[in-house]
């Protein structure tokens, strides 16, 4: 039937049968195929909806994942291999959406497919980048920003007959609306809705990202995140966020129209989730146009301060947007009486200057704005939101304490495990059937193989195997060549001094040091890297530039090279992380305790059977619980311990620096072999600053964090105790499901 079906798509397009079709021409059909199943499925309905606005959705490729949601992935399969196709190859032609940076943009996706598989209608509201985040290429042993694309003439964008129109100060723009169906597991699907501009130039970029930053006709929605290092590109991100959450509300209400929908009563019918404060300014502007619909401004506000909810994802101040007074009377005049009267009203019941929307520097804070005319506030993690209620967001939990709640994260596993690592997914289907793929929580049945030698071999030939094609990948794509018997230490997430990528340096300095000196670990040792850095971020330059001279090093000492490997990856992605998380034994999760709002790379390696090397920090304090102490590695100083650093102000690094065994490794930085390959001023500037600054308190825990990760490579010589704790984490991850995230949303906020 399937086969059939195939066959007529290429035929009638190609004039070809299967076994002719090219790859290309295969991907095609199966579009056509998939986006016809989807739509025979049908979508979510309900009497309330869900508007999920995010800057970023970091759905990674959906080929594979569509197929699972729908179930007919196997027999795609099996059908292309009968014809000596490869499903594999297949997903090569499509191209990564880059429509996200890190965390954040992950979860929505995450949520996404979750929101679909419980059957809840609620769609994503985001931007169409042109050019997604930038794509990174390695030069000189540095990163070098080039532009993404990823839309190509048929791609999963379908284009909606909606368009808007958006006004801006002195001029309008005109929205189109395209849409990319979200399958949920075994379920109808829902939307991801995109909007575009019809005057965007991508011509406009010339070398690298660069491009005339002041053209918004043209620009608008080339780039997520364009450089904000000047007055031109922080314009540029308010002309895109009004730009979307202007198209979000249009939409809200167009929809609420159709419905035939009682505006005053918005709130019953709507729900709109602001994920972390780009999308902030959807609150003025959904009370803008209910003054434009006829409702009078208490009203207004009223029924929108019931509709939206907030979510907060860092306690970082630099990503706590605060955007000038004059900044947005350029870009959005309309807004500001309204953003005015927000702040007034707030001024005549609260006195003190922390809680107002607008500071005495003439600075509006977005996430202020959320909070006073937002009914929820949450955190990510459970410590993230005890710090929010307790430190960085105290004086509105004074004013609001039933506005604050937690929803710890979760990921789903129909990528990050059914799609990811297909043989442990069907290992674990024979160990105890199908139903923790709509359960999670099954997973704990496996506990009843703790003491089953059989299977906890099993698992470490399938964590073998997948080292293997991991192995054949890095070598077809960077030609490095990586031991697949070696222990496998993976540390991938945005490159940000708080999480620490510096300290792992630090490690791999000491254990190169280590095996010159002639001490040799019994197992040889792989440490993987990917990461992107903000291109305006210096020092993450430098930890990068750091880590690809080290590389080179490394990986050329014949002497050491048997024992110690290093990678960087380059262009870390979805993509890339699917192929790297399988294949980890160790999950580095080492933040500075207190500022990793919970961390999501966490679950999926826990899930795939990797073990935590980290800081009780985020969701690993939670991992931490429920694995015990004993299969887990824990290091460093605590959560409490670091803001009372942070308070007293007490930390000198320079002091941790003088002991000598400290600092021989930061010297390395600045020594003879790696001056001889990298460039002065990025190696000096690394050093000094974590001699002299050292904001994020590396030398604090770098003693113990080599310790710990010792013990855990010494662990691993015992394979049997250590696959045991493996199958203690992958019991335990069913916690981590986005469905049971998603499952507390609704029932706590959205009540869909
Ligand atoms: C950061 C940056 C840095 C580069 C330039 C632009 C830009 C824009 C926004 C941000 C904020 C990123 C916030 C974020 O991704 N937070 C992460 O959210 C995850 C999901 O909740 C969470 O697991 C991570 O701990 C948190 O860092």
């Amino acid at each position: 039937m399937l086969e059939n079906n195939l066959n007529e798509i290429l035929n009638k397009r190609f004039n070809k049968t299967i076994s002719q079709a090219s790859n290309e021409e295969i991907y095609l059909a199966l579009l056509e195929l998939t986006k016809g199943t989807i739509n025979k499925k049908g979508t979510n309905k309900g009497k309330k909806k869900l508007y999920y606005i995010s800057a970023e959705f970091l759905i990674g490729k959906l080929l594979s994942n569509n197929l699972i949601n729908l179930g007919i992935y196997e027999e795609v399969k099996a059908v292309l291999a009968k014809n000596e196709k490869e499903l594999l190859e297949i997903e090569e032609v499509e191209l990564e959406p880059s429509l996200g940076n890190g965390g954040l943009g992950r979860l929505a996706a995450c949520f996404l497919d979750s929101i679909a598989t419980l059957g809840l209608n609620g769609d994503g509201v985001g931007l169409n980048y042109h050019f997604g985040l930038f794509k990174q290429v390695f030069e000189d042993h540095k990163q070098k920003a080039t532009k993404n694309p990823w839309i190509t003439s048929e791609s999963w964008l379908n284009k909606s007959d909606i368009k808007f129109e958006v006004q801006f100060g002195g001029f309008n723009v005109k929205s189109t609306l395209y849409d990319i169906d979200v399958t949920g597991y075994d379920e109808a699907s829902n939307k991801l809705r995109l909007f575009d501009i019809d005057t965007i130039d991508e011509s406009l970029v010339e070398e690298g990202i660069n491009f005339n930053k002041c053209d918004i006709m043209k620009n608008l929605t080339l780039f997520l995140y364009p450089d904000d290092s000047d007055e031109a590109g922080e314009l540029l991100r308010i002309y895109q966020q009004y730009f979307m959450v202007s198209n979000a509300a249009q939409l809200i209400l167009l929809e609420a129209e159709e419905n035939g929908y009682d505006l005053h009563k918005l709130n019953e019918h709507v729900v709109v989730q602001i994920n972390d404060t780009h999308p902030s300014m959807v609150i003025p502007e959904l009370i803008r146009l209910l003054g434009e619909n006829g409702i009078g401004m208490d009203e207004a506000i009223e029924i929108v301060s019931k509709t939206c909810a907030y979510t907060n994802h860092t306690i970082l101040a630099e990503a706590l947007e605060k955007w000038p007074i004059a900044y947005l009377q350029k870009v959005v005049p309309q807004l500001l009486p309204i953003i005015r009267e927000l702040d007034n009203r707030i001024k005549k019941n609260f006195k003190y200057e922390n809680v107002a929307i607008i500071d005495k520097d003439k600075r509006v804070h977005m996430a202020h704005m959320d909070i006073h005319y937002g009914f929820s506030v949450n955190g990510v993690a459970a410590l993230h939101t005890e710090i929010l209620k307790d430190e960085e967001l105290k004086p509105f939990y004074d004013i609001y304490p039933d506005k604050f709640n937690n929803k710890t994260n979760g990921i789903t596993f129909r990528r990050w495990l059914l799609h990811c690592n297909n043989e442990l997914a069907d290992y674990i289907t024979k160990l105890i059937g199908e139903d923790f793929k709509k359960d999670a929580d099954k997973l704990e049945d496996l506990a009843k193989y703790l003491d089953d030698k059989a299977v906890l071999n099993k698992l470490g030939e399938i964590k073998k195997n997948n080292k293997v094609i991991l192995k054949n990948y890095l070598k077809e794509t960077q030609n490095i060549e990586v031991d697949e018997n070696s222990i496998f230490d993976i540390q991938i997430k945005r490159l940000h001094e708080y999480k620490r990528q510096q300290m792992n340096v630090l490690y791999i300095i000491n254990k190169y040091l280590e095996i010159k000196k002639g001490k040799k670990p019994t197992t040889p040792i792989t440490m993987i890297f990917g990461a992107k850095a903000a291109p305006a971020y210096i020092i993450a330059q430098d930890i990068i530039h750091t880590i690809l001279c080290l590389q080179e090093i490394i990986n050329n000492d014949q002497e050491v090279n048997k024992y110690l490997k290093v990678v960087m990856v380059e262009n870390y992605n979805v993509t890339k992380a699917s192929k790297l998380i399988p294949a980890c034994d160790v999950s580095e999760q080492i933040s500075l305790a207190s500022k990793e709002a919970s961390g999501t790379g966490n679950m999926k390696f826990m899930l795939n059977g990797a073990l935590t090397l980290g800081t009780d920090d985020g969701a690993n304090v939670e991992i931490h619980e429920l694995v015990g102490d004993d299969n887990i590695y824990i290091f460093g100083e605590s959560s409490e311990a670091v803001i009372e650093h942070y308070k007293k102000a007490d930390y000198v690094s320079k002091d941790f620096y003088e002991k000598p065994a400290i600092k021989e490794l930061v010297d390395f930085i600045i020594g003879n072999e790696m001056m001889e390959i990298g460039d002065k001023e990025n190696l000096t500037r690394l050093h000094e600053e974590l001699v002299n600054k050292d904001w994020f308190m590396t030398l604090l825990d770098i003693e113990d964090y080599i310790k710990t990760k010792d013990i855990a490579f010494k662990d691993y010589e015992d394979r049997e105790t250590w696959n045991k704790k493996v199958l203690v984490n992958i019991s335990k991850a069913g916690f981590f499901s986005s469905d049971r995230t998603i499952a507390q949303y609704n029932k706590d906020i959205w009540k869909l």
